[in-house]
């Protein structure tokens, strides 16, 4: 990978792309393919190879041990395992909940026809703001769901205060924080339940996959039940329910990739710090920090880019980035209460949460994890130091492709 020197030899000004192939945000974490291999050759023989499998029980006791919760339920994805929660918390109405933040965090409300009511966060830890949670409760408010953006835990204490003042249900999206801690107590023991996600982008992967946490034991029996379509038994349905089972090739995948986590960690930490080096004098662009007092898995390499520090805004690094075929991310743009149906349901939105959208308009996401090494991480920060440093000239290129784009109508 070779280091750019000049602005010229920015792709935007027609130098090389910095890569053929794209570095992306959410590479998946691997593991020990042999381990997988085996793992998966056992299933074949067993020919067991979903509800509630030997891998999948084994999956299910390991991340509990992990996170000293009672009980794990694995699902078939997060977004299921947050539907299947808070219906077995019998929200129903209203429902608080940040809008940065991934949009299934609102749908898995939508979806059930329970209103996602947007609440601001906080710019410093791009999450929900209790003082403003307060004052969207209604009538017809059930619950609060916080979302533990970037694997930072949520202001627990001040929201659970808030729920047992308002005797509301509170849970946790937590498809970030899988192996964070906060106060020194694991992610998953807050809340009446939290939910994971084992997604293929995350530091922990199932391909697809998810897991509701609790330490509530009827919570834990109606969520089993509920995902397994209401089945106590053979021919004995006792709940109106869904199929969120994990299989067991993902428990599989997931087993394998949990004895590897501390190395995912560990690159992980080294590739923040790199990213922290190599920008600490770029202007205008700020790592985001992680509490060094608590467990953290760094799986984000998130940027505030301030345009007006940096010359440049967030949208024009990222242009310049993505020609050079490393593809930063925006999470969580625009917002949800940007995104359809909340766009239309409302449309003045936006009012209320500035410093969300503030912060949607901001956050650059960078590539990480164990497909990424230092000498991109460094090629990448070069790119960006050079783009800052003329920041004029890069301006100059996107005004010019700004007046010469054809107009819309
Ligand atoms: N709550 C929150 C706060 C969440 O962030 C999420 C998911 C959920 C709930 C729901 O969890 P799940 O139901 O998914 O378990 C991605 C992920 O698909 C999504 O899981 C994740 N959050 C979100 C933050 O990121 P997209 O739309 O950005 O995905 P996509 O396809 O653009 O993938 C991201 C990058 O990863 C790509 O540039 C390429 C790379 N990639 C992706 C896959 C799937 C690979 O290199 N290999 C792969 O196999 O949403």
């Amino acid at each position: 990978m070779t280091l750019k020197e000049s602005i010229s030899q920015l792709a935007i000004f027609g130098g090389p792309r910095l890569s053929s192939t794209p570095l992306h945000v959410g590479r998946p974490n691997i593991g020990r393919k042999e381990q997988f291999m085996r793992r998966v050759e056992d299933m074949l023989d067993r020919r067991w190879l979903t509800n509630a499998g030997p891998f999948v029980q084994e999956f299910e006791k390991k991340v509990a041990e992990l996170l000293g919760v009672k009980h794990c339920i694995a699902m078939c994805n997060a977004t299921v395992g947050l539907e299947i929660a808070i219906r077995a918390l019998g929200m129903k109405g209203e429902v608080i909940i940040p809008s940065f933040t991934f949009v299934a965090t609102a749908h898995a409300l939508q979806w059930q026809e329970i209103m996602p009511v947007f609440c601001d966060i906080d710019p410093k830890t791009h999450n929900l703001d209790p003082a403003q949670v307060e004052k969207l409760i209604t009538p017809r408010t059930s619950g609060i769901i916080g979302v533990h953006v970037w694997g930072r835990p949520c202001a627990v204490d001040p929201l659970i205060d808030i729920a047992k003042r308002h005797n509301l249900k509170l849970m946790f999206d937590a498809a970030h924080a899988f192996a964070c801690s906060h106060k020194g107590a694991m992610v998953g023991n807050f809340g009446h339940a939290e939910v994971l996600s084992f997604h293929a982008t995350k530091f922990l992967n199932t391909f697809e996959g998810g897991a509701v946490v609790t330490n509530d034991d009827d919570l834990n029996k109606k969520i089993r039940l509920m995902k397994n379509f209401g089945f106590a038994g053979y021919d004995n349905v006792v709940y109106l329910g869904v199929n969120g089972k994990m299989s067991e090739v993902s428990a599989a995948m997931g087993l394998t990739g949990l004895e590897s986590l501390n190395d995912f960690v560990a690159v992980n930490q080294r590739n923040y710090g790199h990213y922290r080096d190599e920008l600490k004098s770029v202007p205008g662009v700020q790592l985001i920090s992680y509490d060094p007092n608590e467990k953290n898995n760094f799986q984000y390499v998130v940027a505030e880019v301030d345009g007006q520090k940096s010359g440049l805004t967030r949208d024009r690094l990222i242009q310049t980035l993505h020609a050079e075929n490393v593809l930063a991310r925006k999470y969580f743009f625009p917002g949800c209460h940007r995104m359809e149906p909340y766009r239309s349901h409302f449309p003045h939105a936006s009012q209320l949460l500035q410093n969300t959208e503030k912060i949607a308009s901001q956050v650059l996401v960078l590539p990480t994890g164990t497909a990424v090494s230092v000498e991109e991480i460094t090629a990448i920060c070069r790119i960006i130091r050079l783009a800052v440093a003329n920041a004029p000239k890069v301006n100059e290129h996107f005004d010019k492709l700004d007046r010469e784009k054809p107009p819309t109508h």
